[in-house]
């Protein structure tokens, strides 16, 4: 009999441990699974025994999972699943029911939470979806052994003869105060083993963070599905201790605060500032601002904190395109903002995509002209990808092509071409707005002042490099020897 106080919870990778290896946004970015470590906190906390397998941290996974399910034979496996990694989730799924007959498979995450039922009826590998915030429903579904499932909120279940039922939403969000910090301690060589992205940090050990739950904007390209459009949030002395925890039991020295609105609450950013600047950590910070959200006070108040970066969506510098996918698009107020933040001597991170609905060359062109003027340290540029749950995906077969395959589904890949534009004329843009940030003399001095400012990035840069180059030069020989 499989005990039903077991669960191991799975990050799927998405793609083969082999391709994992050149993966440089992967290299470049590895970050805890902050989903499954909550989750696993919060059973942990009530009796139930949750193990952790971080397929990105471990991308050769396949035989620890079967050996952990044969082992130790769990009830349930649960898998966390962003749309790129699902059809990977629904492998390992599959997987481990040859080797473990009998045991229950949950999925959790943007994706299932997007498509509902759907998942339960085009994959068999699937016995349950939780719909959102997870850790309510997991506990009570594991509490009732996945019998008299119907009575749990937030599940899609199967029914004998009929379609997936849908439980319903949970009436309410956790008071996120009264959850456990996230289980670190369970995945394998926290914190060595995670790394925030190459020039985003100024030491090491690091890690990424959460202390909010829900935006209530609600922008075309983005997926709310998972907590919605309410804003819940940690209280200043909460974080505090979480930041303490971190600092004192792993030595955790910089976080990345992962929020969409970090700074949505004022005053408990003022009141965590405080508390940092009277009780220091030794610690510094990163976070991710809305333009609307910021003031030089707070900014100023937030430097002296530890605040070293900040990253601001811009999406797009074209102030048309912008207004209709976001709410307040005015791009002369961000400039003015990113110049402030940047005067107040943190660096500034600038967030975009090219290629949404209505995008053109010229639109593009004014993004970069937009860009190249203001002082940006850093910058992302996603290919923008029409994610199930985000309000463009209902009429985006409307707006141009889009293939969707969901394994290339990450940003990294342009998987919808807009009317008027082709796959080739965006890639070369793509590239063309990498290089010309690359180009620009100031932000290539930014990238030298780095070597003294975060010499761990450059040391990681060139050792992935090498690796990237030494892979390559492996397959060219293969290829050329087959
Ligand atoms: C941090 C982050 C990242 C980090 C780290 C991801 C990681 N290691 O987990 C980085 C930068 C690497 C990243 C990369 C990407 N990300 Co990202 N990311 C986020 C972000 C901002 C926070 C995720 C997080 O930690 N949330 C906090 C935890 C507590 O919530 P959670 O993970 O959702 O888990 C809860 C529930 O979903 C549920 N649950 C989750 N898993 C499971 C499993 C089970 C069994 C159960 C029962 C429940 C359950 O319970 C959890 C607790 O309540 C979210 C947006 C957001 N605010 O959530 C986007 C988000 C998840 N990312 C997104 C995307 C698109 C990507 C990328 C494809 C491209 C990109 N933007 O760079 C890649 C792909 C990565 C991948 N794994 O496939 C989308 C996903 C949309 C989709 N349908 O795929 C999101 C939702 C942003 C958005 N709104 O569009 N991301």
């Amino acid at each position: 009999m499989l005990n039903p106080r077991k669960i191991l919870l799975v990050h799927p990778l998405g793609y083969s441990a082999e391709a994992a290896n050149r993966d440089v946004s992967r290299l470049a970015n590895l970050m805890p699974p902050l989903g499954i470590a909550s989750l696993a906190a919060y059973l942990e906390q009530r009796g139930i025994a949750a193990t952790l397998i971080d397929c990105f941290a471990r991308p050769d996974s396949d035989s620890l999972i079967a050996e952990f399910l044969r082992t130790e034979q769990p009830a349930f496996i649960g898998f966390s699943c962003t749309t790129s990694s699902f059809l990977d989730g629904v492998r390992l799924a599959k997987l481990a029911r040859t080797v473990l007959p009998g045991v229950r498979t949950v999925f959790g995450g943007p994706h299932v939470s997007a498509l509902k039922g759907r998942i339960l009826e085009d994959y068999d590998a699937v016995d349950f979806v939780v719909v959102g915030e997870g850790e309510e429903t997991i506990h009570e579904l594991m509490a009732c052994g996945g019998e008299g499932a119907e009575a749990v909120q937030g599940l899609i279940l199967r029914q004998k003869d009929a379609l997936p039922l849908f439980t319903g939403y949970r009436p309410k969000g956790l008071e996120l105060d009264s959850l456990p910090f996230p289980a670190y301690d369970k995945l394998e060589g926290f914190p060595g083993a995670y790394k925030l992205p190459i020039f985003n940090y100024p030491s090491t050990p690091n890690t990424s963070c959460i202390s909010s739950r829900g935006c209530p904007y609600a922008c075309s390209y983005c997926d709310r599905s998972v907590f919605g459009r309410s804003f819940r949030y940690n209280s200043a002395e909460y974080l505090y201790e979480h930041m303490r925890f971190l600092r004192t039991r792993f030595g955790i020295r910089h976080i990345n605060f992962y929020d969409d609105q970090f700074t949505f609450h004022r005053g408990r950013v003022e009141a965590l500032c405080d508390r940092l600047l009277k009780e220091p950590l030794g610690m510094s910070f990163n976070c991710a601002v809305r333009a609307e959200h910021i003031d030089e006070t707070l900014v100023r108040h937030m430097k002296k904190a530890g605040c070293w970066m900040m990253s601001l969506g811009i999406e797009s510098g074209d102030q048309e395109l912008l207004s209709h996918h976001r709410q307040n698009p005015d791009l002369d107020m961000l400039a003015g903002r990113i110049r402030m933040i940047k005067a107040a001597g943190i660096r500034t991170k600038g967030l975009l995509m090219i290629g949404l609905p209505g995008e053109t060359e010229q639109s593009i062109r004014r993004s970069m002209d937009y860009v190249f003027s203001l002082p940006i340290d850093d910058f992302n540029l996603a290919k923008f990808t029409p994610f199930p749950g985000s309000p463009l995906y209902e009429t985006i077969h409307e707006e141009g092509e889009f293939e969707e395959d969901w394994a290339k589904m990450d940003c990294m890949h342009f998987q919808f071409v807009t009317k008027g534009m082709t796959r080739e004329r965006l890639e070369q843009l793509f590239r063309d707005f990498y290089e010309g940030h690359f180009r620009r003399p100031k932000v290539l001095w930014g990238y030298v002042t780095m070597l003294w400012k975060s010499p761990d990035s450059w040391l990681r840069f060139l050792g992935g490099l090498r690796g990237f180059l030494a892979f390559t030069r492996r397959t060219e020989r293969i290829q050329e020897s087959s």
